[in-house]
C-alpha cells in the first residue's frame, strides 16, 4: 500500500491545550506520526511518498472561501496584535452560540477565532496553515491514486481533520482531510463513495459537511456523545436530512466498550455501506480506541487492529485509510500498520482470484 506523508506536519506543533480550567501540553503531537512512520518502515508495507503541493482551489471543495481566508493569515493576525504572541498558542475564547449572528464577519481576531471554531482546545499555530494544508493534499492525492486503480492509499495527515467543518476548526483539526478525499473520488468520477469513521470521536466535520448529500454516505462508531468528546452531534438518531435522508448513520458506543461489541457495530457499518452500493471507500482512521488511549474509553487491544483491517477488507472497495487521532504515542505506529497489514493481507485478492490477466 502506498503512503502518502505530509512531511511538513510537524510545522503544526501545539504547545497547549485548554482542560477543566487549565492550559495543559497538548495531546496531538508531531511524535504520532514519527512512530507510524517508522513502523510502515519496520513492516515494510510498501512506498512512502510526499504529497506535491497543490492549488488552494481544491481545498474550496469542501471548505468555505471566508474560513480559509482566515487560516490563511490568522497567525500573522495574532502576531500582529502583540509580537510576544509569537511565543504562544493562539486559543479561541469567545464563540457565538445560540440567537448570536455568523453572517457578519467581525473585524476584532478573537472575534474571528470564535466564529471559525468551537472549542479551547485546538491550538493555532505559527506553522497550523502550512503543515494543515500539505496534510489535505495527501489525502487528495490517496484518493486520486484510488481514483486512478490502486486499490488502496494511506494518507498520513496530520493534523488530523474529521471535527473540522466546512467553515469551522475544533478537536485538533482544521482542514477536513476525509471528506477532501471523499470529494476528490467524486470529481474523479467515482460515483457513489462511503466515508466510514472509527476514531473514537464522532466525525461531527465530516457528518455535517455532507449531511444533505446522497452520494457521500457517512458511518461513524464513536463514544456516546452523551457523555464523550464532541458531545453536541453524533446520536443515532441523525440520519441525514433533504436528499441526504438516510445516508447517515450513528453507531454510538458507551465508555468501556471491547472489541467484541466494537467489531458487532463495525459489522453492522460495513452492511449499510454494501446496501449503499458504494464504489469506494474512505477510512477515518483514528486509533484512540486502543486501550492505552489517554484521552479515551474503549478497550480495543493491538491485535484487534489487524482483525479490523481485515474486515475492511472483506468489503472489497477501493479504500482511501486517512489518519485521524490515536494519543498513546508509542503504540500508535503499531495500531495503525496493524491495520492497513490486516487490510493488505486480507481481502479478495488474497483468498485465490487472479489479481491481473497476463498474456492471450
Ligand atoms: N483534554 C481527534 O481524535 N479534547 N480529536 C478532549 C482532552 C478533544 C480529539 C479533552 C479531543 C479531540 C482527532
Ligand atoms: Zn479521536
Amino acid at each position: 500500500m502506498i503512503t502518502f506523508l505530509n512531511d511538513q506536519h510537524a510545522l503544526h506543533q501545539g504547545k497547549v491545550e485548554m482542560y477543566r480550567g487549565q492550559l495543559v501540553p497538548c495531546f496531538e503531537v508531531p511524535d504520532r506520526v514519527d512512530f507510524v512512520v517508522s513502523a510502515l518502515r519496520q513492516r515494510a508495507l510498501g512506498p512512502i511518498e510526499t504529497a506535491p503541493d497543490m492549488d488552494d482551489a481544491v481545498l474550496r471543495s469542501v471548505h468555505a472561501p471566508r474560513y480559509l481566508e482566515f487560516l490563511a493569515h490568522a497567525w500573522d493576525e495574532w502576531v500582529a496584535l502583540d509580537p510576544a504572541n509569537a511565543e504562544r498558542d493562539a486559543l479561541p475564547s469567545v464563540w457565538p452560540t445560540r440567537s448570536f449572528r455568523s453572517d457578519v464577519v467581525p473585524d476584532n481576531f478573537a472575534a474571528r477565532m470564535g466564529l471559525f471554531s468551537y472549542d479551547a482546545g485546538t491550538p493555532l499555530t505559527g506553522g497550523t496553515w502550512a503543515a494543515a494544508r500539505r496534510g489535505a493534499f495527501c489525502a487528495v492525492k490517496a484518493a486520486q491514486a484510488v481514483a486512478d486503480g490502486a486499490r488502496s492509499a494511506f494518507a498520513l495527515s496530520r493534523p488530523p481533520g474529521h471535527h473540522a467543518g466546512a467553515d469551522f476548526f475544533g478537536g485538533y483539526c482544521f482542514l477536513n482531510n476525509a471528506a477532501l478525499a471523499a470529494q476528490a473520488l467524486r470529481n474523479r468520477g467515482v460515483k457513489r463513495v462511503a466515508v466510514l469513521d472509527i476514531d473514537y470521536h464522532h466525525g461531527n466535520g465530516t457528518q455535517s459537511i455532507f449531511y444533505d448529500r446522497a452520494d457521500v454516505y457517512f458511518a461513524s462508531i464513536h463514544g456516546d456523545p452523551r457523555t464523550e468528546y464532541p458531545f453536541f452531534l453524533g446520536h443515532a438518531d441523525e440520519t441525514g436530512e433533504g436528499a441526504g435522508l438516510g445516508f447517515n448513520l450513528n453507531l454510538p458506543l458507551p465508555r468501556g466498550t471491547g472489541f467484541d461489541a466494537w467489531r458487532a457495530a463495525l459489522n453492522t457499518a460495513l452492511t449499510h455501506i454494501a446496501v449503499f452500493k458504494a464504489d469506494a471507500l474512505v477510512v477515518s482512521l483514528g486509533l484512540d480506541t486502543f486501550e492505552g488511549d489517554p484521552i479515551s474509553g474503549f478497550r480495543l487491544k493491538s491485535d484487534d487492529y489487524l482483525r479490523v483491517g481485515e474486515a475492511l477488507a472483506a468489503a472489497a472497495l477501493p479504500t482511501v485509510f486517512v489518519f485521524e487521532g490515536g494519543y498513546a504515542v508509542a503504540e500508535v505506529g503499531v495500531n495503525t500498520v496493524n491495520v492497513l497489514e490486516g487490510f493488505a493481507h486480507g481481502g479478495p485478492e488474497q483468498t485465490g482470484r487472479p489479481q491481473k490477466q497476463t498474456g492471450a
